[in-house]
C-alpha cells in the first residue's frame, strides 16, 4: 500500500471565549471571520462570574495548548476579557456585546478601563468589534505564519474590489 501524504493537524491558535450563550449571535462573526481566513480556532463559553474556575483554567492553561491569541466577548459588567488576561501573557482582544440595559456601553467600559498593567486590546460594540476581534487575532497570527498573512492581504483586497464607484438603490 502506497503512503498518502496527509496534511499535519493543526490545533487552535485562537481561542474565543463567551461569558454567555447570549454572546454568541455577536461572537460567531469573530468565528465567520477566522473561517474565511483559514485560522484554527476554538470557541468555549467561559463566564467571569458563573463559571470563575472554568475562566481561570482556559486562561491558565492557554498558552501550552498552542493558543496564540485570545479573543474574549462579553456584555454588562463584563469581566471576562480583564480576569483572562490577568491569567496569561498571551494577546487578549476584548469585544464589548452589546446588552440590553445599556447598548453595550456598560460592557464597552468595563473592558476598555483595565488598569496600567494589564492590556485588553478592547475593539467596539456588537458585530463590528467581533469581526474586527477576527480580523485583528489573524494579523498577529499572521506574524509568524505567511499562510495566515496571504489570506488577510487577500481578504483586505477583496473588500476592496467589492466597494462600488457610485452609490445604487438597494430597495428595487
Ligand atoms: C455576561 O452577562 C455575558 O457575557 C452576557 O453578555 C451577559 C448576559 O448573560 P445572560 O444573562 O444572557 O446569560 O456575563
Amino acid at each position: 500500500m502506497t503512503k498518502q501524504a496527509q496534511a499535519p493537524v493543526v490545533g487552535p491558535v485562537v481561542g474565543i471565549v463567551m461569558g454567555s450563550q447570549s454572546d454568541w449571535p455577536t461572537m460567531r462573526h469573530a468565528s465567520e471571520t477566522l473561517d474565511a481566513l483559514g485560522v484554527a480556532h476554538e470557541c468555549r463559553i467561559v463566564s467571569a462570574h458563573r463559571t470563575p474556575k472554568r475562566m481561570m483554567e482556559y486562561a491558565e492553561t492557554a498558552r501550552d495548548r498552542g493558543l496564540k491569541v485570545i479573543i474574549a466577548g462579553a456584555g454588562g459588567a463584563a469581566h471576562l476579557p480583564g480576569m483572562t488576561a490577568s491569567m496569561t501573557t498571551l494577546p487578549v482582544l476584548g469585544v464589548p456585546v452589546e446588552s440590553k440595559a445599556l447598548s453595550g456601553m456598560d460592557s464597552l467600559l468595563s473592558i476598555v478601563q483595565m488598569p496600567g498593567g494589564i492590556p485588553v486590546g478592547t475593539l467596539a460594540i456588537g458585530k463590528a468589534g467581533a469581526i474586527n476581534a477576527g480580523l485583528m487575532a489573524a494579523s498577529i497570527v499572521g506574524l509568524q505564519d505567511e499562510a495566515v498573512a496571504a489570506a488577510l492581504a487577500d481578504w483586505r483586497r477583496r473588500q476592496t474590489e467589492a466597494v462600488g464607484q457610485e452609490p445604487v438603490n438597494e430597495d428595487s
